[in-house]
């Protein structure tokens, strides 16, 4: 199965992301997670894509198309994937269709997982993450509303967007997604 986990920060794509991909027994596919490794590792993709992360910018297309790429091309996705932070534009998303229609190997579904800004305010001040201060988070809430946001509507209309409530306990919202994916 090929499944894409939507929503804004903070509404537990990540935390979900993880579950799902222990009981679909498929890869959990972060970019945000590849590009802290990067930058971790100090390679120059890494580096570049730290200034935008700790602006709470996008990072560039170019950049996340590459890592990506990289990484649907290895083994253990060709059984299916867990996207989690990707796509983030359109131009990902049309990218995304383009490499998985030439493997004739489609997007099975879209799940966006919904929270309220005021809930994930609290989530993320929690968190403590360096991109997690409270200037920083409303840039990246801006960013999901001008960039990432539009994609609910080009998923809508390829009939693959279906969308899963995400305040509860982490187990509960869990259930929800389970009963949707199996
Ligand atoms: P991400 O790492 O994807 O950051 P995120 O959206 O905040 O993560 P997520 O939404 O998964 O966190 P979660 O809710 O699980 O991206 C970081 C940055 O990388 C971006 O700002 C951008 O710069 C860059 N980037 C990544 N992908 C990109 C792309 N495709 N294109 C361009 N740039 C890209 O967790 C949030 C908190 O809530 C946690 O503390 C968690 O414990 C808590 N939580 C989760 N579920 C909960 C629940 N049910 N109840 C209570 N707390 C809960």
């Amino acid at each position: 199965m090929r499944t894409v986990l939507f929503g804004a920060p903070g509404v537990g794509k990540g935390t979900q992301a993880v579950r799902l991909s222990h009981l679909l027994k498929v890869p959990h596919l972060s970019t945000g997670d590849m590009l802290r490794v990067a930058r971790a590792e100090g390679t120059p993709l890494g580096i570049d894509a730290g200034g935008y992360m700790d602006q709470g910018k996008l990072v560039p297309d170019a950049l996340v198309l590459k890592i990506v790429e990289d990484r649907l091309q290895q083994d253990d996705c060709r059984r299916g994937f867990i996207l989690d932070g990707f796509p983030r534009t359109e131009h990902q998303a049309v990218t995304l269709d383009e490499w998985l229609a030439a493997n004739d190997a489609p997007l099975d579904r879209v799940i966006q997982i919904v929270v309220d800004k005021e809930l994930i305010l609290q989530r993320l001040s929690k968190r403590g993450r360096t991109d997690d201060d409270a200037a920083v988070i409303a840039r990246r809430l801006e960013q999901y509303d001008q960039l990432t946001r539009p994609l609910i509507h080009y998923y809508s209309e390829h009939g693959i967007m279906c969308a899963v409530d995400g305040v509860g306990t982490p187990d509960e919202v869990f259930d929800r997604l389970a009963a949707l994916t199996c």
